[in-house]
């Protein structure tokens, strides 16, 4: 059984892990046995995370490039094909938060948000797939989504359209590549303990609706979705195609 969720032998990009959910899921997949490459905009906040897991003896590497930059993508790709380096699982994590009202949004900040949230997963699993699909080898392709991608929040439209793109292009790409042999689904967290979640953590009357909201009645960690996402990552899942697994405690199970 154990060799379903093994992991040995793959290696794994996760986008925007230098913390938060994409750090947790980059150990939680490093300790499942995959050889894991983190991502970041800083090389030394990547290498800072890369020597943490590497101290505790998981296999990493890391390289710092902006996922929504075209260009810097395809060199970072093109390095590891220079390397012998093969992505076989592919997280798109990265994503920020910016909390304005639709009507007082500038275009430049709608934009990146979707850039980073949307397009990017767009542009960097288009660079892993064509090489999954040219060496036959097959893949996996976990995009982030969000409770947005179910249902809105006032105050964080450009989040939710790019979260909502993420639920529909995580189908889109099932649809093209599931006869490649490359499974793409999705992960939707519910509110979790981050750093971008600590301006709502620290508001009283917000982190009582959340607690209020679902049924675990608390935020959950971002360890909480390491089990998903080794799942989604592994063998267990071979025959599961453009689905999102939302880890939300229930949040959109009820009433
Ligand atoms: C917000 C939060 C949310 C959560 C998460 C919920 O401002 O509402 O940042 O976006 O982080 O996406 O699934």
């Amino acid at each position: 059984m154990s060799r379903l969720f093994d992991l040995t032998g793959r290696t794994a990009l996760v986008t925007g892990s230098v913390r938060g959910i994409g750090f947790a899921l980059a150990e939680g997949l490093a300790t499942a046995g995959a050889e894991v490459i983190l991502n970041g905009t800083r090389e030394d906040t990547v290498n800072a995370a890369v020597a943490k897991l590497a101290a505790n003896g998981l296999r990493v590497r890391g390289r710092a490039f902006d996922v929504t930059d075209e260009r810097a993508v395809g060199e970072a790709f093109a390095q590891w094909d220079r390397d012998n380096v093969h992505v076989d699982i592919l997280i798109n994590n990265a994503g920020i938060q910016f909390r304005k009202p639709l009507v007082e949004l500038e275009l430049s900040d709608w934009q990146r948000v979707i850039d980073t949230n949307l397009t990017s997963a767009f542009i960097v699993a288009k660079e892993a797939a064509q090489r999954m699909i040219a060496r036959r080898s097959g893949g996996k392709i976990i995009n982030i989504g969000s409770l947005t991608s179910e249902g809105a929040r006032a105050t964080v439209g450009a989040y939710t359209a790019a979260k909502g793109g993420i639920r529909m292009l995580t189908r889109a790409m099932s649809a093209e590549w599931a006869a490649f042999d490359i499974q793409a689904n999705a992960i939707g967290p519910g509110y979790i303990l981050t750093d971008m979640n600590a301006p709502l953590v620290e508001n009283a009357e917000f982190d009582a609706w959340v607690k209020s909201s679902n049924p675990s009645g608390r935020w959950g960690k971002p360890d909480e979705l390491v089990g998903t996402a080794v799942y989604l990552s592994s063998a267990a899942s071979s025959y599961v195609n453009g689905q999102i697994i939302h880890v939300d405690g229930g949040w959109l199970a009820v009433l």
